[in-house]
C-alpha cells in the first residue's frame, strides 16, 4: 500500500453518486469503478496499491510522466503567492513570462499567443478569430468553417459542429451554420498497415476545392484539421495531404487552423506537428501537454498578421471582446513554466525522434494477433484496430480496455480501436511491457 492511496474510496458503492461521468458509461462504471488514486512517473497507482502502466498519457496530455516534481512545486508555490489575477484589463508576471517563454518554441512565423482552459476552448476561440479577422480586413462575408470526416475539435459548439465524429454530433441539435467537411483519409483497402505515413490519399485534399467551388470560396474564412487525427481512431495524413490542404488554402485567402492539442508537446518528435510535416498554419489550437495535464490550459498560437488586424482603432479600446475568467491563470502559467522547464531539462520535445522506430517495430508486432485488421503510427502513437464482435461496434474494444486494466496497463479504445501514447520518458523496456500486455490481451480477448 502507497503512502498516498485512499482505502476509504474503496467498497464505498459509487451506484448512486450525483458525479455525473463526461464521455463515460456511467451506470456501468459506477458498478465497477476503475479508480486512481496517485501517479508518478510512467505509472498510475489504485486505490488498493496496484501499479498500472500509462500507456495514454492520462488522455494524451501528460507527456513528461506524471507528478514531475518541477512542475508540482512551481504550482504549489503559485497557489500560495497568487491565487487568482483578473485577466481582463489586468495581468500577473507569469502570464508574460510563459508567453515569452512559448514564443520561441514556435513554428516560423507564428508570432501571438491566446491562453484559454482547454482544446475545446481554444478551438471555439481559433474560429471566432478566423472569422472576425477576415471582418476586420473588410471581408465580414467570409463565414464558413470547414472541417473534417471523423475530425475531433472538442465538444462546445464550435468544435461539435466542424467536428466529425458523429456518435458526438448526432443529438445536439442544429450546432453552428456555415459549416461543411472535407472527407476523411481513412483508405484501409489500400492503406492497412502503413507504416509511418500513408502513400496512398495525398489527392483527397482535392476535396477541399470541391467545397470552395460549391460554396464560392470568398465564402469561407477557415479550414480546420488535426494534422494526426487521434481521437477518431488515429488516422495518420497521407504524404503530401496537408502540403496540398496549405496550397488550397493559399490560392482562396482562406486561413488554415491546425488543432494540435494532441500532436503538439514532443508527441511525434518535435515541438509541433506543423514542424514534423513541414507545413506552417495561420493558427495552432492545443491544450493538454502545455502544462503537462497538470492545471487545465489551452492556447491559441497565430501568424503576426492576425494579431495585427486587431491592433487598430484607437488605443483606448478593446481590440478582441473575447476572452475567459481563467485565461493565463497563474496556476495555470506556472505549470506550464515548470513543464517547459522540464521539457527543455530532459530533451522531451525532440526525444520520441530517437524512440519512434523502435516503437512502430513493436506496434506491428501485434499484426499476428487475432482481430487485428490495421496497425496505424507515427511518432510515439499507435492504433491497434479489432474487428467488431458479431457487428457489434466496441464491445471487444472495451472488454480488451478492461482486460488490460486487470493487468495493470491504462489504454485508450476508441470502438474497437486501441490507441497508444504513453509519456514521452518511456524507457524501452517499458514499451516491450506495453505491446507485451495488449499482445497476451489481444490473445485471451473473444
Ligand atoms: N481538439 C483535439 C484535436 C483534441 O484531441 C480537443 C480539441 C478538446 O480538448 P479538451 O481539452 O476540451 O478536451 C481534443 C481533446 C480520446 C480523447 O480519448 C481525446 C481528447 C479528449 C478526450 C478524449 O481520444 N482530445
Ligand atoms: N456565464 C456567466 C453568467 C458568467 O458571468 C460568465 C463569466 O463571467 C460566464 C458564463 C463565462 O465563464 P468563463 O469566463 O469561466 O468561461
Amino acid at each position: 500500500m502507497n503512502e498516498r492511496a485512499r482505502p476509504e474510496a474503496v467498497g464505498t458503492s459509487l451506484e448512486n453518486s450525483p458525479f455525473f461521468m463526461p464521455f463515460s458509461m456511467n451506470r456501468a462504471f459506477k458498478k465497477a469503478p476503475r479508480l486512481l488514486a496517485r501517479a508518478e512517473g510512467m505509472y498510475y497507482y489504485t486505490p488498493e496499491g496496484r501499479k498500472i502502466l500509462d500507456g495514454t498519457s492520462g488522455l494524451w496530455c501528460v507527456n513528461a510522466g506524471h507528478c514531475r516534481k518541477p512542475i508540482v512545486e512551481a504550482v504549489q508555490k503559485a497557489v500560495a503567492t497568487l491565487d487568482f489575477a483578473p485577466p481582463f484589463q489586468m495581468g500577473h508576471p507569469a502570464a508574460f513570462e510563459f508567453a515569452e517563454k512559448l514564443a520561441p518554441l514556435l513554428p516560423k512565423g507564428v508570432t501571438r499567443i491566446f491562453f484559454t482552459n482547454s482544446g475545446s476552448e481554444s478551438v471555439d476561440t481559433a474560429l471566432k478569430l478566423a472569422i472576425a479577422y477576415h471582418r476586420q480586413r473588410g471581408e465580414g462575408q467570409r463565414i464558413r468553417l470547414i472541417g473534417r470526416e471523423k475530425g475531433y475539435h472538442g465538444v462546445n459548439f464550435g468544435g461539435t459542429a466542424v467536428g466529425g465524429i458523429v456518435g458526438n454530433r448526432k443529438i445536439f441539435g442544429a450546432l453552428v451554420t456555415g459549416v461543411d467537411h472535407m472527407r476523411h483519409t481513412h483508405d484501409p483497402a489500400k492503406n492497412a498497415f502503413s507504416r509511418g505515413q500513408p502513400q496512398h490519399g495525398a489527392e483527397l485534399a482535392e476535396d477541399l476545392e470541391r467545397l470552395c467551388q460549391l460554396h464560392d470560396p470568398s465564402t469561407i474564412a477557415a479550414v480546420i484539421v488535426e494534422p494526426v487525427a487521434c481521437s477518431a481512431g488515429v488516422f495518420v495524413p497521407p504524404v503530401g495531404y496537408l502540403q496540398k490542404l496549405r496550397e488550397i488554402c493559399d490560392r482562396h485567402g482562406i486561413l488554415l487552423i491546425f488543432d494540435e492539442v494532441i500532436n503538439a508537446w514532443g508527441r511525434l518528435g518535435k515541438p509541433f506537428a506543423s514542424d514534423y510535416f513541414g507545413v506552417i498554419p495561420d493558427l495552432i489550437t492545443t491544450a493538454k501537454g502545455i502544462t503537462n495535464g497538470t492545471v487545465p490550459m489551452g492556447a491559441v498560437f497565430m501568424k503576426e498578421n492576425l494579431y495585427q488586424a486587431f491592433m487598430t482603432g484607437p488605443e483606448n479600446a478593446v481590440e478582441m471582446p473575447h476572452g475567459y475568467t481563467y485565461s493565463a491563470h497563474p496556476l495555470a502559467c506556472a505549470a506550464g513554466l515548470g513543464t517547459l522547464k522540464v521539457y527543455e531539462d530532459e530533451g522531451l520535445l525532440t526525444r520520441v525522434g530517437e524512440l519512434a522506430k523502435y516503437w512502430e517495430d513493436g506496434a506491428h508486432s501485434l499484426k499476428d494477433c487475432p482481430n487485428v485488421v490495421d496497425i496505424r503510427n507515427i511518432g510515439l502513437i499507435a492504433a491497434i484496430e479489432l474487428s467488431p464482435r458479431g457487428g457489434v461496434v466496441g464491445a471487444r474494444g472495451m472488454d480488451a480496455h478492461l482486460k488490460a486494466f486487470e493487468k495493470g496497463t491504462y489504454m485508450r479504445v476508441t470502438a474497437d480501436t486501441i490507441a497508444l501514447a504513453p509519456p514521452l520518458i518511456i524507457q524501452k523496456s517499458e514499451i516491450d511491457q506495453l505491446f507485451g500486455t495488449v499482445r497476451e490481451v489481444l490473445k485471451t480477448l473473444a
